[in-house]
């Protein structure tokens, strides 16, 4: 199976990232990660996402915070597809992350996910992996379908708690 690349900005973005392989594990899908900085280290950051298909990625994750470009550097240099995890910083609640991830210009797409929701990152990344890959698919409509009996039962006991 292709591996997920997974790159944070700072090790300070690991309680977001750590959502993201959390999932990916649970879903037995390979993935390695780095902290590769689009400002602090982007030799680093591009040498990762251009030789990225070479080395087996599949799909890429990039989370950063504050002046968030590092899902777009990544992109920048590869064209396998990155999701961009725009994660809140100390001011703004967020929303610096997820204007700097969110609004790439044409050419160069970054898919990005919610403020600090690293869970959908690695399930979007699940869902392109499995587009190729049947028993992930399995894995994937199991997980959904454990998801939604977990509401049900909610529904059945919402009332009882009123
Ligand atoms: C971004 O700046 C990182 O992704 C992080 O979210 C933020 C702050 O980094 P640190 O100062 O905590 O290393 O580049």
């Amino acid at each position: 199976m292709k591996k997920v690349g997974i790159v944070m900005g700072s090790d300070s973005d690991l309680p977001i990232v750590k959502k993201a392989t959390d999932m990916l594990r649970s879903l037995d899908i390979p993935f390695e990660v780095h902290v590769y900085s689009a400002h602090r280290t982007p030799d680093e950051a591009r040498d990762f996402a251009r030789r990225a298909r070479e080395n087996g990625f599949g799909v890429m994750i990039a989370a950063a915070g504050m002046a968030a470009h590092l899902a777009g550097a990544v992109a920048a240099n590869t064209t396998l597809p990155v999701i961009g995890i725009p994660c809140q910083g100390p001011q703004l609640d967020g929303l610096d992350a997820l204007l700097s991830t969110v609004q790439m210009p044409t050419g160069i797409p970054v898919a990005t996910v919610a403020v600090n929701g690293g869970g959908n990152a690695a399930l979007l990344a699940a869902q392109i992996l499995a587009v190729e890959d049947a028993a992930l698919a399995e894995r994937l409509n199991a997980k959904r379908a454990a998801d939604a009996a977990a509401v049900l039962a909610k529904d059945a006991d919402i009332a009882s708690r009123l």
